[in-house]
């Protein structure tokens, strides 16, 4: 059993219309373990490095100042299969196509204003969690045997 674990990071946009808790509440509710968590205005340095496979694509200026609009809430999850599931929680990019019952399906109609980040690989989430957080702002507390997490 190899801890696996994700970034998710409410976008500028879901700060905005206060889905900061909806979100949390999503992944906690999922029995999914909240390890790492801060609000910042991303440096576009960061984001540089975050959206680096698109730096070529027309809407990447669109993104980028998008992503720096505002504060993004980001976060740090863990638990069995999170990437993959993390993924399915919050629904396809295009919002237009985003099932209901997902993040994005319920609270946005636009891929450019879709509320919300996750990781999209095992391995991209590793890049990811180690570009937004330093290993000290990560909490590796223990549960107590009772959560409907316990794994
Ligand atoms: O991982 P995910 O966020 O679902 O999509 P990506 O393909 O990684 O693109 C990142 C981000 O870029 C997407 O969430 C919105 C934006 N974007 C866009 O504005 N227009 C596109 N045609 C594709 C992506
Ligand atoms: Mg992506």
């Amino acid at each position: 059993w190899t801890r696996e674990r994700t970034l998710v990071a409410v976008k500028p946009d879901g700060v905005q219309r206060r889905l900061v808790g909806d979100v949390i509440q999503r992944f906690e509710r999922r029995g999914f373990k909240l390890v790492g968590m801060k609000m910042l205005q991303a440096p576009e340095t960061v984001l540089a490095e975050h959206y680096h496979d698109l730096r070529r694509k027309p809407f990447y200026p669109a993104l980028i100042s998008y992503m720096t609009s505002g504060p993004v809430v980001a976060m740090v999850w863990e638990g069995p299969n999170v990437v993959c599931s993390s993924r399915a929680m919050i629904g396809h990019t295009n919002s237009a196509e985003a099932a209901p019952g997902t993040i994005r399906g319920d609270f946005s109609v636009h891929i450019s204003r879709n509320i919300v980040h996750a990781s999209d690989s095992v391995e991209g989430a590793q890049r990811e969690i180690q570009l937004w957080f330093q290993s000290s702002e990560l909490v590796d507390w223990a549960e107590e045997g009772h959560q409907s997490s316990t794994y």
